[in-house]
């Protein structure tokens, strides 16, 4: 039974004490990094810059909580994400109250400019990239293996958390993300407890190895509340690091929800024979349509997956 029954809290989530509601001072565009939102019918959000969202005491009450899971949600796969650990939301009271917070949802949605929820799926909220070791210097020079490769993200949006303390004089350690033309953003964290909130699907970015310091961050996806959206979830990060039956029953049962809400965009049409409207019709059939073909693909990932775990199995 892959089903887990949260821990009792060793301490208890209180928004109050332990979000810090100011948001961001300075967010861009998806247009401030080149990248058109209207082609990809998507608002246009790019990032914020790193903004303090966690007290020092929510920092303190994850990484405890991190500490007792941590050797049963470790998950390896080198050299894309050599150490994540996943699942939680699902163990830890404390994680999953965070990351479901109205007040949480309150700061992430106002910085966006899109009213924005946690993740359905829970493996989706709480996911944490852990440097394994210090970068290496070879030669005077470092070898620098990501923390986490390049890639856009399999949920619309992510907010990433520091949890551990970079030193003043930090090296390395920032995420690194791409703008149209190529060129590179660099995003460091301050301190613990700094976030920043970043459209993932469509921006490339990596995690780069703390040089001089251990770096832990946590991230948790969010999507648009409003079905006008598109969600485009899918598992091709998701099958490398996670459980398998538990991912593909909360892929399945997030999908069904938001294609049958989608669905619901139907209604909404006026229904008169004329052109507009039906013309309206058929776009909304195709955006269904499209939502349907992108968890079909997500399917074949699945099943690549588990013939890998098949044949592995064989082989031992
Ligand atoms: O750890 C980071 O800075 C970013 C990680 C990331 O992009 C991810 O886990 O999807
Ligand atoms: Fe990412």
């Amino acid at each position: 039974m892959e089903e887990e029954i949260p821990g009792p809290a060793m301490q208890t989530f209180e928004a109050s004490e332990h979000i810090v509601t100011d948001g961001p001072s300075k967010t861009y565009t998806l247009s401030d990094f080149g990248y058109s939102a209207s082609e990809m019918n998507v608002p246009d959000f790019g990032a914020t810059e790193p903004f303090r969202l966690l007290s020092s005491d929510a920092v303190s009450a994850i990484n405890s909580e991190l500490a007792v899971h941590r050797d049963s949600s470790t998950y390896r796969c080198p050299p894309f994400a050599p150490n994540v650990v996943r699942g939680l939301a699902h163990k830890s009271k404390f994680v999953g109250d965070l990351w479901e917070s109205q007040e949480l949802r309150g700061v992430i949605s106002k910085a966006a400019g899109v009213e924005l929820q946690a993740h359905p799926m829970l493996y989706e909220r709480g996911h944490v990239n852990v440097q394994d070791k210090p970068t290496k210097v070879v030669e005077g020079k470092e070898k620098k293996e990501p923390v986490f490769g390049w890639h856009t993200d399999s949920q619309p949006y992510v907010c990433i958390v520091m949890l551990s303390s970079p030193p003043p004089d930090a090296i390395g350690g920032e995420t690194y993300i791409k703008k149209a033309c190529g060129s590179i953003v660099k995003l460091q964290f301050p301190s613990a407890g700094y976030a920043y909130i970043l459209q993932g699907s469509v921006i490339p970015h990596a995690a780069m190895p703390a040089v001089n310091y251990r770096r832990e961050t946590m991230i948790t996806s969010f999507v648009p509340r409003s079905i006008e959206f598109f969600d485009r979830t899918n598992l091709d990060l998701a099958v490398k690091y996670s459980p398998l039956t538990s991912t593909l029953r909360e892929f399945v049962s997030h999908r069904r929800s938001y294609v049958g809400r989608r669905l619901g965009l139907l209604a909404s049409e006026g229904l008169e024979a004329n052109v507009e409207n039906v013309e309206r019709i058929e776009r909304a059939i195709d955006d269904i349509k499209e939502d349907l073909d992108n968890t079909r693909r997500s399917m074949e990932a699945i099943k690549r997956a588990i013939e890998v775990n098949t044949h592995k199995d064989r082989q031992l």
